[in-house]
């Protein structure tokens, strides 16, 4: 979207204040010394009387626009390019090469848009008994507010394609370019942008890991925590003590042309105020064919944890539907870069620009 159409969106989505609004109750202790007190509080009241009523926006009233903010433009190409680039590292599977110099180059991205990095490093255990090398990239802006937003994805790739039509593949590691890359390439492209305009707001940007090692489809286990270790493990052990956020948003799979993010029900359920903003934001900009306002299923994802357990309220940008649930390609080989539509990206990508600009 060009730069002079994002503003014309953005100046649609202002808020009119009413001029009279400006009204404030004054003027007590200016008469206080006249008066006998309970002439004062008749008078006191008459005053407020009239305050109220000169505040009701009146038919016909003269509306002011408050004053807008830029909201920058997000570029949906340099996120696509953060996308391919992750996925040129190989399967981001826990613990693998890859993994790490994946890891690596996005601290180093985060480092260079000019973020305070932390990163959370611990050895966990999958499900089946592997050890898992957990990473948590974080990447702060704005640390002197506790006025702090939370946006997420996860960073790691399924160790296995266990949803693919031909079992051969059950064992194969997946790219993730969808599921894990394409909401990383969002969030770094977010961070790019932060960097050249600050927002009111402090922001985190949380890469998790170890979201996708949970238990193979094949397997029968009955552990039911074995997804989301390393958000799991980040609401135990935030990266600040007594760490605080307003709200949260995650993106998971928020790559695919044919996306439509119905409103996860975890997210409705612990954070509708949150589902709400992003919603009604994306609606406002022309973005609702992608975000449906209906609710989708229970999804079992890194935002749980920060719901329930470290009590932030947080909404998943999950696609789901009763057709297709995740996607075709969802946990099989063909989650590739054939499926990454910039034009799905920017519709993501210039929602939460709209959601972060706009928060004081
Ligand atoms: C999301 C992307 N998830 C995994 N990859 C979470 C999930 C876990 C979804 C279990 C369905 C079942
Ligand atoms: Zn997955």
């Amino acid at each position: 979207m060009k730069n002079e159409e994002c503003k014309m969106k953005n100046k649609m989505s202002r808020k009119l204040l009413s001029l009279s609004s400006a009204c404030s109750p004054a003027g007590k202790t200016v008469y206080s010394s006249f008066f006998h007190s309970s002439l004062k509080v008749v008078l006191y009241f008459s005053f407020l009387l009239f305050t109220l009523s000169c505040c009701t926006p009146k038919k016909g009233a003269v509306v002011v626009e408050q004053p807008s903010v830029t909201v920058p433009s997000f570029n949906a190409d340099s996120a696509y390019r953060y996308v391919a680039a992750q996925v040129a590292f190989g399967p981001r599977v826990t613990g693998s090469e890859a993994h790490k110099s994946c890891g690596d180059w996005l601290a180093a991205k985060l480092k260079g848009f000019g973020a305070d990095v932390t990163e959370q490093t611990a050895e966990l255990r999958a499900y089946n008994g592997d050890k898992l090398p957990m990473r948590n990239i974080i990447g702060s802006y704005n640390t002197g507010t506790n006025k702090r937003v939370i946006l997420c994805s996860h960073w790691d790739s399924r160790p296995w394609a266990d949803n693919d039509p031909d079992i051969a593949n059950h064992r194969t590691p997946i790219d993730g370019a969808n599921d894990g890359a394409s909401g990383v390439g969002v969030l770094l492209e977010i961070a790019r942008q932060l960097q050249q305009q600050q927002p009111t707001i402090g922001i985190d940007i949380i890469f998790f890991d170890a979201e996708d090692y949970g238990q193979h489809s094949d397997e029968y286990n009955d552990t039911d925590n074995s997804w989301c270790l390393g958000s799991q493990y980040w609401a135990r052990h935030p990266h600040r003590a007594d760490y605080l956020a307003r709200f949260g948003v995650l993106l998971d799979m928020v790559g695919a042309p044919d996306a439509r993010f119905c409103q996860e029900r975890f997210s409705r359920r612990y954070a509708g105020s949150v589902v709400d903003k992003v919603w009604h934001t994306a609606h406002a900009l022309g973005f609702g064919t992608y975000f449906p306002l209906t609710p989708g299923n229970y999804v079992t994802d890194d935002h749980l944890p920060l719901n329930e357990k470290a009590r932030i309220p947080t909404a998943d940008i999950i696609p789901y539907d009763e057709q297709h649930g995740f996607g075709i390609h969802w946990h099989t080989i063909d989650d590739n870069m054939d499926w990454i539509s910039p034009a799905t990206l920017h519709a993501v990508g210039q929602t939460l620009l709209h959601v972060i600009y706009n928060e004081k």
